[in-house]
């Protein structure tokens, strides 16, 4: 039995609940349809990679079985749906496009419509072309380029219909862990690489918002995970300076030069032996800055950090993966997380949704330039038990996310300009290099049988929607 209620709060007029699912993590058919490799598809095959040598050919058969998921969502009663766009799935081969893929999106757009879904659109997640990779990928400043004909291709062709576009979601792990620390694909382990994929993701992401700007698009912007780096010991030098170099590295680094035109002063002092100040051209910086409509939060937890080693260091990470203390890309001998014996999830990530206020209110408070945020993730992996009729009463996973709302009411109470929220996830799903271990669904799906059933959570998620829609 879940436990914690939903706190009475007249929430925003417009306001938009939805749930989000990405491409590579839920699509399948990795091979069909004129698809090529992604640099997932890639990693997959590194012995060791991927929990349980998991791959994403069949994943969780979106592709096939789209106008059942949308039903799915209209069952419960979404306003929105965020997808993402696979580029190996558009432009497979570096610059070829490949209409047959563009038209999975066509579709999708049109049931979701259809439905009276919004249509919420991702451009990247994480997915690479591989025949971009095998050009240095995100290290060369090209991708940029390329990423920008491949946004104006999806806008040309679906631009007539989908009003909202995100760049990019959580560069931080596409770049930084990609390319530094290796958890992500590509997996490779190269600090100036990541600094430079950083840079080259911010650029392709300001370029593509100028190019879609001027071809008509009116609500662009992009998704950050974010974090609250708060100091085990606000007194201890040691954790003050730890907590400092996360909330660059995790936060300022993408925050900044996207809202105030410029890289942290501290942050290019760190990353000075890896190259960042090398790979910015004169006018990047004011590319790089363009207004934005909205700013994406994806949010599952935050972090205590330490400076000692000995800080009873757990391996919760913001955004996907285990954190490598100590790897090249982070610039520090030693950040770790000591416990603050919280309850954790199935990722080992601490439950504390005050942070999820404390982001949202702090973001208000010391950006200007802060445009209307939106809950574009939150969520909670458990291992499920699936009861004798079917049923799964995922109590824990409902009890976060009820409680998660209820601190987005407070943060909107409290001046923050929040405007919607994105369940992370529709579908159990592909959960990168845990594979299919790690369940984050407020629908099941059993994966021999890619069978859906909506689980306690999805139910109360809907009746949440309703509940609000009918105030
Ligand atoms: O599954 C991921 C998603 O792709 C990006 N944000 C975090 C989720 C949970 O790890």
């Amino acid at each position: 039995m879940s436990q914690i209620e939903p706190t009475p709060f007249t929430w925003p007029h417009g306001f938009i609940w939805g749930s989000a699912t990405a491409a590579a993590q839920i699509e399948g058919a990795g091979h069909a349809g004129g698809k090529e490799d992604s640099i997932w598809d890639a990693f997959a095959r590194v012995p060791g990679a991927i929990a349980g040598g998991d791959d994403l050919e069949t994943a969780v058969d979106h592709y096939h079985r789209m106008p059942a998921d949308v039903a799915l969502m209209a069952s419960l009663g979404l306003d929105a749906y965020r997808f993402s766009i696979s580029w190996a799935r558009v432009r497979p081969c570096d610059r070829a496009l490949n209409p047959e893929g563009l038209d999975f999106y066509s579709r999708l757009v049109d049931e979701l419509l259809g439905a009276g879904i919004l249509p919420w659109l991702t451009l990247y997640h994480w997915d690479l072309p591989q025949a971009l990779e095998e050009k240095d990928g995100w290290a060369n400043r090209e991708t940029a380029y390329r990423f920008v004909e491949y946004a104006t291709d999806v806008y040309a062709a679906l631009g007539d219909r989908v009003t909202h576009w995100t760049t990019f979601n959580e560069p931080f792990c596409s770049s930084l862990l990609g390319y530094g620390s290796g958890v992500h694909a590509p997996g490779r382990q190269d600090g100036g690489a990541a600094v430079a994929a950083v840079h080259h993701q911010h650029l392709a992401h300001g370029l593509a918002v100028n190019a879609l700007r001027s071809a008509g698009a009116q609500h662009l912007g992009i998704t950050l995970n974010l974090t609250n780096a708060v100091p085990r010991d606000a007194t201890d030098p040691v954790d003050v300076e730890a907590a400092r170099r996360l909330d660059s590295l995790a936060n300022r680094i993408f925050l900044e030069p996207l809202l105030r035109g410029a890289y942290p002063v501290d942050t290019l002092h760190d990353l000075e032996p890896f190259g960042l100040a090398e790979v910015i051209h004169s006018d990047d910086l004011s590319i790089i800055s363009a207004p934005l409509d909205f700013l994406g939060v994806n949010h599952y937890h935050d972090d205590l950090v330490s400076g000692h080693a000995d800080a009873s260091a757990s391996d919760s990470h913001a955004g996907g993966a285990a954190r490598s203390v100590g790897s090249p890309w982070i610039g520090s001998e030693y950040i770790t997380f000591p416990s603050r014996g919280l309850p954790r999830t199935a990722m080992d990530w601490e439950v504390n949704a005050d942070g999820l206020r404390l982001l949202l209110v702090r973001l208000g408070e010391e950006y200007e330039q802060l445009p209307p945020l939106y809950v574009t993730e939150n969520g909670a992996a458990y291992d499920d038990t699936v009861s004798a009729d079917g049923s799964v009463h995922d109590s824990e996973r409902t009890d976060y996310i009820v409680s998660h709302i209820n601190k987005v009411a407070e943060a909107i109470a409290a001046g923050a300009d929040v405007r919607g929220y994105f369940v992370w996830s529709l579908l159990d799903n592909f959960e990168w290099s845990y594979g299919y271990e790690k369940r984050f669904g407020i629908v099941r799906v059993d994966f021999d049988t890619l069978q859906r059933t909506v689980k306690d959570s999805g139910r109360r998620y809907a009746a949440h929607i309703r509940a609000v829609h009918a105030a």
